[in-house]
């Protein structure tokens, strides 16, 4: 797909009507058109009325929004004060909702679980936030959090939000390289992890990546450590702390005040791949993000005081950071954390926990799906999943086959699936069905939650015409939204509203069709979206380089059953060095150490030569084309400006398929 030439090959036509439902929210699409025109007319009057329903401000603000995207300038509840801890945690304790279920955490080993009550896990935050305070955390330090999916990850961040400290976390499964880039970027204090990741039956080691990360990080001070998988782990004197010894000294006060925090306050940075150079630090503000992130998850997942809700992301990632702990918490309800994988012990697992802890709202990802697709329904029959009230699906576009099975195998053909269209600089859901309002088509994230203008424009920025692909852009602010890159802020503008002036660019393709649906095609720019995860080519290209027998290297998706989409790297060698299965494995092996497994490439083809222009530029267009089997060479466009045309020859004559 290029950026000027967006074509959908899409037409699904089925259509499923929303359930009836005794407690919904949004009951029909009457109340959903009426929010939206409410949101739309006054938008003002609408999100305050969200921000005072939803969250306990220690002071009121003074204006709704002050914001300015020619700038851009995002402001939202103006001078109003609050506190995420205060908000997820005390408040419910004081309404008496102590002893309710906050957090049911599942670890890996199916013996490993927790029921931590509101009261608990209150006690549990003032605590370490009183560690993080002696370990000489204060209001707008930063803490790296390096964690597995453990309650004590939720504990971390409740903590850094108690004592208005920012936290940014990097997903577990990134590289030492990796992890240090983003400590280094935003400067952390602190350091919080753990000795290994329990993963699929095996212990994955954390502590090795810090200790080679934290050589170069000469702003960390202190690192927390948490005795996980119990593996032996080097320990730096002076440095390192284990979580358990902090957490016993009989001197931390039992008490810690909740910092008023100005609404604009920075939340966290969560660091996301972009098409260019390195990962970006996309900041999130405290009262606009909390607020979309309460709105969004009550809204989406028709959440009640006694839902149970699980999303099966990991917290490293923003759907983590959202709708495990921010959301559910911030609405009181009960949210379910998962240490382990879908597919072991067995394919069962998620089923397993759906009737174990009869969990209400389930979200997870196309990729599960599709996997779990692959192993067979029979796995899906062995439980009872009739608590079950709403599915949902996030992190790419879900095909309609994997909405049909999510939506007869474990919606039984009655629930509704909503797919969710987001990103990290979005805070929260944009695009989604309500789920007992809109009515169903397989394969589209259907209409915009209240509140959020959603268009698609053509490379000049006009408005398209129905089921025409273009750019997908958000013409006016919501409070979720993200407030810049942290110490970038000219990337922020470059990024996000240089293309289409006064409008954010969110970088995917899409159309929308004659009832107004959307339907999300793919990201438009050099990014990859690798089981639902976010990778820059740019990274990748550049850790390839960086391996010595590497001369150049060129990496696009390529469409992947599983995956929705896998990396196929084009890699020239160095004079000096020969073409082995070896050096695959070595250069599989290289880009999992600088990045993460993630990263890894499917295919690595070797090559003499790349398409370039005569600027040099590598055309990617071309590179895609050969790496979905086009050998006519009227599929690959205008190739007039390449430098030497012979080399696609070469390039499909060594295609791997
Ligand atoms: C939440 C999250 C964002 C990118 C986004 C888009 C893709 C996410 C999607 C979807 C189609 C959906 N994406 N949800 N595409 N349908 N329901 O995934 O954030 O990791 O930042 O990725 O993921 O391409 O631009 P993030």
């Amino acid at each position: 797909m290029t950026p000027d030439n967006i074509q959908s090959l899409q037409h699904e036509q089925r259509l499923f009507s929303p359930p009836a439902a005794k407690r919904a929210h949004i009951p029909d699409m009457a109340t959903y058109e009426e929010h939206y025109r409410r949101a739309d007319q006054d938008p003002e009057g609408y999100w305050a009325d969200r921000a005072k329903e939803l969250l306990s401000w220690s002071k009121p603000w003074d204006k709704v929004m002050d914001c300015d995207f020619n700038i851009p300038k995002i402001n939202w509840f103006v001078n109003g004060q609050l506190n995420v801890s205060y908000n997820c945690l005390d408040r419910h304790v004081e309404n008496g909702l102590g002893d309710k279920t906050a957090i049911i955490w599942q670890g890996e080993p199916e013996e490993d679980v927790r029921h931590i009550s509101y009261r608990e896990l209150l006690t549990d935050v003032v605590r370490f936030a009183n560690i993080l305070k002696k370990l000489g955390v204060g209001r707008g330090d930063r803490v790296a959090l390096y964690m597995p999916m453990v309650p004590e990850l939720a504990v971390a961040m409740l903590a850094c939000t108690r004592i208005g400290a920012t936290h940014s976390i990097v997903f577990a499964g990134f590289s030492a390289a990796s992890l240090m880039n983003r400590i280094q970027d935003c400067e952390a204090k602190v350091l919080v992890t753990a000795d290994a990741v329990l993963r699929a039956g095996k212990k994955i080691p954390l502590k090795g990546n810090v200790d080679d990360a934290l050589a170069e990080c000469p702003t960390v001070t202190s690192c927390v450590v948490l005795k996980r998988a119990g593996i032996d782990i080097n320990m730096v004197e002076g440095r390192d702390l284990w979580w358990h010894d902090v957490v016993a000294d009989p001197n931390i006060a039992p008490t810690c005040p909740c910092e008023p925090m100005d609404s604009e306050d920075l939340l966290f940075i969560l660091y996301t791949s972009g098409s260019t150079g390195k990962p970006k630090g996309v900041m999130h503000s405290t009262g606009g993000y909390l607020t979309y992130a309460a709105h969004s998850t009550q809204l989406v997942f028709n959440l009640h005081d006694d839902d149970i809700h699980f999303c099966t992301a990991d917290i490293g990632w923003i759907t983590g950071h959202t709708y495990i702990v921010y959301g559910p918490l911030a609405l009181g309800v009960t949210s379910v954390m998962f240490e382990g994988v879908p597919s072991y012990p067995d394919p069962s697992r998620f089923w397993h926990l759906v009737e174990k802890f009869r969990i209400t709202s389930f979200y997870t990802a196309p990729t599960a799906i599709r996997a779990l697709m692959r192993d067979g329904a029979e796995w899906t029959s062995k439980n009872d999943l009739s608590s079950l009230r709403v599915l949902g699906s996030v992190g790419e576009p879900i095909n309609p086959e994997a909405w049909m099975w999510y939506h007869e195998n474990i919606g039984k053909s009655k629930l509704p699936v909503v797919d969710t269209w987001w990103q990290t600089e979005t805070g929260g859901i944009l695009i989604s069905a309500l789920p007992f309002a809109t009515p169903l088509k397989p394969g589209s994230a259907t209409r915009p939650l209240p509140g959020v203008h959603a268009r698609i424009v053509d490379a000049e920025g006009n408005p398209t015409a129905a089921n025409e692909g273009g750019h997908l852009i958000i013409e006016r602010p919501w409070p979720g939204m993200l407030r810049g890159v942290f110490g970038d802020p000219e990337r922020f503008k470059q990024q996000y509203f240089d293309r289409f002036p006064g409008k954010y660019e969110a970088g995917d393709g899409a159309r929308q069709d004659e009832d107004g649906y959307f339907w999300i095609m793919g990201r438009l720019d050099d990014v990859i979206n690798v089981s639902g995860h976010r990778l820059g080519t740019a990274e990748i290209e550049s850790a390839l380089v960086s391996h010595p027998a590497v001369a150049e290297a060129a990496v696009v998706g390529m469409p992947h059953e599983i995956k929705g989409q896998a990396i196929y790297a084009y890699v020239t060698l160095r004079a000096d060095a020969d073409e082995s299965d070896e050096l695959i494995k070595a250069l599989r092996n290289h880009v999992r150490k600088e990045i993460g497994p993630l990263a890894s490439p499917e295919v690595i083809q070797f090559t003499v030569g790349l398409p370039k222009t005569r600027s040099g530029k590598i055309m990617r267009r071309v590179l895609r084309k050969i790496t979905t089997g086009s050998t006519a060479l009227e599929d690959f466009g205008d190739t007039s400006t390449l430098a030497d045309p012979s080399v696609i020859q070469d390039l499909i004559a060594g295609r791997h398929t």
